[in-house]
């Protein structure tokens, strides 16, 4: 098999040198390592096609890549070595970009910064955004249903994939990319493929909504004393502004100083320290009135009300990149920080404040010295809840011993409030125990039926999202 596979994808396609493998046999925080009998990078869908259909003759699993930036390890083969890698980087095509239909026909190769760029060349703009945008690609983005830091306005992957394009697990190919805004013949197979990390097939391409180009943005900094404040806030900026408000991101004093700590050319924004930041982004159409104004207005009355302590709102596109940037690097300066107990947990956004002063206050006096840096979605009930070994701790052991221990005490604190245990970074490796732990059967029977029904010979993605199959 891996022969034909050779002839048929060529040099360019082809690879099971160690050296150019070993980049995509790791997850991004370096805490899964697997092996791949080969590395296979298709050129188009027909080769995809190819290459499922000599999976499936053979009876080989196939775990498909895309920027290889999961936080779950959801595109690490496994230490066996006999699946096939597929990445998807080569299929990085825009096909089409319409501005009557509002669509881009993007292949799954496409890395989300490029098409910004692209649909901001026709006077549009794809709504979704996060830190990870240099290389996370669009095949990825829908296999985990993606969220980031504008889901407050436009929701997440689903809500923007409005066609589908995709190589199922028998090899056949599902033509799903016409942009039909409705469409009831049954069961939605593109819904069904949108954040089931490749386990139920390749997605190929999609067709993704496009809104339209930002006239004008308001990015502020505000510092607040607790997330009661900061939700009370966001409620007076929406009911103010309408539907202008897209970003809402919150982080207490711990995780600025963090990124402070290890991201150079970083400074705080606001004077003093403050118990807690938000960051807010306002937009405006092309040719409405300035929205800066509006939310320096709206913030000066807080602040005179005592609501907030102190903000600052950017004065030019440097400024609010500045201040993007304090929120975008979190993640890597929280790698750069160590190993650590993480959590993307989603409760109903009235309970966020709550959720975070009880749920801090629970696990740093159970598991003594432990230190938890919570941050994150506000705006959409979404906190990267992570928790940090006691410093003299070896913190790799940590991880792996009290660490599990601290995931079922949070996990379990979320399902008592009706939450979920994975907000938008999906299921993967990582959470695989814990979603089998806590789903409960209902759950589990459709995961299970859907995953066979699809895939009954098991060959895509195992060990991944469906627990108990491989
Ligand atoms: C973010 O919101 C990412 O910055 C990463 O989803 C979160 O590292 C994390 O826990
Ligand atoms: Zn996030």
């Amino acid at each position: 098999m891996l022969a034909t596979l050779e002839r048929r994808l060529g040099p360019k396609g082809f690879t099971r040198d160690a050296h150019e493998m070993a980049p995509w046999l790791s997850d991004w925080r370096g805490r899964v390592h697997g092996q791949a009998a080969a590395l296979l990078s298709p050129a188009n869908t027909d080769e995809v096609q190819a290459i499922v259909q000599l999976a499936a003759e053979n009876r080989v699993a196939i775990v498909p890549q895309g920027g290889n930036s999961s936080m779950v390890a959801g595109a690490t083969p496994s230490a066996d070595g006999h699946s096939l890698l597929l990445s998807l980087r080569r299929m990085n095509a825009i096909r089409s970009l319409s501005p009557e239909d509002d669509v881009a026909v993007a292949e799954a190769g496409v890395i989300l910064s490029d098409l910004h760029d692209a649909a901001a060349g026709i006077g549009r703009r794809f709504p979704l955004s996060l830190g990870a945008k240099g290389s996370a690609r669009i095949g990825g983005l829908i296999s985990t249903n993606a969220g980031g830091t504008q889901v407050l306005r436009f929701g997440t992957m689903r809500s923007l994939v409005v066609g589908i394009e995709a190589v199922l697990p028998s090899g056949e190919r599902f033509d799903g990319l016409s942009a039909l805004r409705k469409d009831n013949r049954g069961y939605d197979l593109r819904q069904l493929l949108i954040g089931a990390e490749g386990t139920l097939g390749i997605v190929t391409a999609a067709s993704l909504r496009l809104v339209p180009a930002v006239g004008a943005r308001a990015v502020a900094w505000v510092g607040l004393a607790g997330p009661h404040q900061a939700l009370t806030l966001l409620r007076r900026l929406e009911a103010a502004t309408g539907d202008a408000i897209e970003s809402f991101e919150a982080m207490p004093a711990n995780v600025l100083a963090m990124v402070l700590r290890h991201i150079p050319g970083t400074r705080a924004p606001l004077g003093g320290t403050h118990a807690w930041n938000i960051l807010i982004e306002t937009t405006a159409p092309v040719g409405a009135p300035d929205p800066v104004e509006q939310l320096t207005g709206l913030l000066a009355s807080a602040a005179e009300e005592g609501l907030i302590e102190d903000a600052t709102v950017a004065a030019n596109e440097a400024q609010a990149e500045a201040l993007w940037k304090l929120r975008e690097v979190i993640a890597e300066a929280e790698r750069a920080e160590g190993p650590a107990a993480k959590h993307d947990i989603s409760v109903p956004v009235s309970i966020v404040p709550d959720f975070l002063i009880e749920a801090r206050a629970a696990v740093e006096s159970r598991f003594a010295g432990s230190r938890v840096v919570g941050f994150g979605h506000l705006g959409d009930g979404n906190i990267h809840f992570n928790v940090l070994p006691p410093p003299d701790a070896d913190g790799k052991a940590w991880v792996e011993g009290e660490g599990k221990a601290v995931n079922a005490f949070v996990h379990d604190f979320v399902g008592a409030r009706g939450g979920s245990l994975s907000a938008e970074h999906g299921i993967g490796q990582l959470k695989l125990a814990e979603l089998a732990r806590t789903a409960g059967p209902v759950r589990l029977h459709v995961l299970r039926a859907i995953k066979h029904a699809l895939d009954p010979l098991g060959i895509m993605n195992p060990g991944k999202l469906v627990p108990g199959v491989d």
